[in-house]
């Protein structure tokens, strides 16, 4: 281990020993990186050295930043954080904002300072914010103005002594004592601080489906090693792109598709604050849009509207952060024209890490291990399965599970093997095949089902919006299945739609696997990284 720049060791006190960490990758000659490594470097003041400081890097409405002015904005902050605020390298700065440019300039600022950015949601709450605050020690936050209430509640709540978070700027603030404010009273050069390739330099909350949310620790190497890649080998996108979408910048998909992955070589990225269907296509057409990340749901919502997308300078769209049904990759293709590349990620494994390309894209197969990576599906006595059948997930590569002083680590790494809880089957021609989370297979009658199947199988019928299928109890059967539905407009929940619903169900898979129970609901319980939450579908049935 290179000599750690952290003056505040918390983060590297709290990880995992050495044998309950997954092993490291780093046989691409990408993956070499320097002993001293700050990812702002590659990512943003490089561009400006080697004279690209002109080109454009953000947009936002009524704003457009070049990748100086970024660095310019994010040298200010620097000095704000270290001379006002007083953080030293391995201080955790919390950042809260929804995706906008100064959120943007904050995560710079706190990679240049050398200290470890904490984002969060915009949606939570006071109480889900005092367990970041106390599990990641926060000491500082940078928060968007508009999002003040839940934060100050938080810090006002935690008489914790545990709880350290001593100064907090607000920015997007004209006031005298805004982030802003100070800005302007600071210089626009600061000198990154000279951090270790494997010093910590975000810590990522996991979405936490269930039980507490687990806080995973990222290196400066592994923030490069998302971007060398996936992006190059699946992506290729070229410095003329414009990337924009939805998941938000707190979330590894986001902070890689709308950050990381643009300004690695050099092209321009659209934050927007909002995210509906229409937002959205009115963003592309009017930034010019090429690239599109977003999760397979709002796809589907907005191939209703995606009629004008056609023909646009749109070309390329990544789908995330849950299976991508068949059913909605035939919808995009049919409206915009587009083939989606998917993928799956972790936050554990920082981004995604087995996807295919639009040309190799196979409807109903997420794709190939990703270059860097290695992927194996195994059995449960953790041994390799067979071609074709179906097993647990495991990967390894450059980047993997640390979760900060959490027993978890020991079910997500086994033998080296990070273990996503995914359950998947390999092809012959090395496509890996999603079925469901390990613990939702629902076993009915002695057969396996993975309710995911059942959903491509019920979002194929046109008066199908959005369903989720889980099993419930069943005292013959052990489970059976059941499907919740939101109906497209126009459509009526009564007994015959759930008939003619099972019918064309049974008509399109083997018939034991229709839903024998149906409910019709009005919108489905989801996270906001568009998670479909399956234990709440399960919970009030
Ligand atoms: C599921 C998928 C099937 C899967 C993420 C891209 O989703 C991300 O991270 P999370 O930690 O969740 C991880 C879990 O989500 N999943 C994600 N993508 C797919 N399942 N097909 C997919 N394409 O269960 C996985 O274990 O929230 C996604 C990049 C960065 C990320 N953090």
């Amino acid at each position: 281990m290179a000599y750690s720049a952290h003056v505040d060791t918390f983060t590297r006190d709290s990880l995992p020993p050495p044998e309950a960490q997954p092993e490291f990758l780093f046989d691409l000659p990408e993956l070499k990186f320097p002993e001293r490594l700050n990812c702002s470097w590659p990512l943003l003041d490089q561009h400006v050295a080697e004279g690209r400081g002109g080109r454009v890097c953000i947009q936002a409405p009524n704003l457009r930043w070049t990748y100086a002015d970024l660095q310019e904005k994010a040298n200010r902050i620097a000095n704000v954080l270290v001379k006002d605020l007083g953080v030293v390298p391995g201080n955790r700065v919390l950042l809260r904002a929804p995706n906008n440019p100064m959120m943007a300039a904050c995560w710079f600022a706190v990679m240049k300072v050398g200290a470890v950015a904490t984002a969060t949601m915009p949606l939570l709450r006071a109480k889900e914010l005092k367990h970041v605050i106390s599990k990641a020690k926060v000491t500082h936050a940078l928060c968007d103005l508009r999002l003040a209430e839940e934060l100050k509640l938080a810090a006002a709540e935690s008489p914790d002594p545990s709880s350290e978070l001593r100064h907090i700027r607000w920015f997007n603030d004209a006031s005298a004592d805004g982030l802003e404010a100070a800005m302007a009273q600071h210089s626009a050069e600061f000198r990154n601080v000279d951090t270790a390739r494997d010093d910590t330099c975000i810590l990522a909350f996991t979405s936490g489906t269930t039980g507490q949310p687990k806080a995973t620790m990222h290196f400066h190497r592994d923030v490069m090693a998302s971007c060398v890649c996936w992006p190059p080998y699946v992506l290729r996108p070229t410095p003329d792109d414009i990337f924009m979408g939805t998941p938000p910048l707190a979330f590894t998909f986001g902070l890689g598709g709308l950050l990381l992955f643009p300004l690695a070589i050099g092209a321009s990225t659209v934050l927007l604050e909002q995210g509906a269907p229409q937002d959205l296509v009115d963003a592309i057409l009017k930034y010019k849009a090429t690239i599109l990340f977003t999760a397979p749901t709002s796809y589907r919502a907005i191939a209703a509207i995606a009629g004008p997308l056609r023909g646009s300078t749109l070309r390329k769209c990544v789908s995330a952060g849950e299976a991508l049904p068949a059913a909605t990759r035939a919808l995009w293709k049919e409206a915009t024209g587009i083939e989606m590349i998917d993928g799956i990620g972790a936050t554990e494994l920082m981004h995604i890490f087995i996807s295919a390309d639009e040309r190799d894209a196979l409807p109903g197969a997420t794709g190939k291990v990703v270059p860097g990576y290695v992927a194996c599906i195994m059995d449960d006595d953790g041994k390799p399965a067979k071609t074709g059948e179906i097993g647990k997930l495991a990967i390894k590569g450059p980047t993997g599970c640390r979760y900060l002083a959490d027993e978890r680590q020991a079910s997500y790494v086994k033998n080296g093997w990070n273990y996503t809880g995914d359950a998947y089957a390999l092809d012959a021609e090395g496509y890996y095949h999603y079925h469901s989370r390990t613990d939702d297979m629902i076993i009915s009658a002695g057969y396996n089902i993975a309710g995911p199947e059942v959903e491509d199988a019920l979002l194929r019928h046109p008066k199908v919006a959005e369903c989720g299928v889980i099993g419930v109890p069943d005292e013959e059967r052990g489970q059976v299945v059941k499907a919740i539905i939101v109906l497209r407009p126009g459509n009526d929940p009564t007994p015959e739609t759930a008939k003619e619903l099972q019918d064309y169900v049974k008509q399109s898979i083997a018939p034991y696997k229709y839903p024998r129970q149906v409910e019709f609901v009005a919108a489905l319980p989801r996270t906001e990284t568009g998670k479909l939450q399956r234990f709440r579908l399960r919970q009030h049935s």
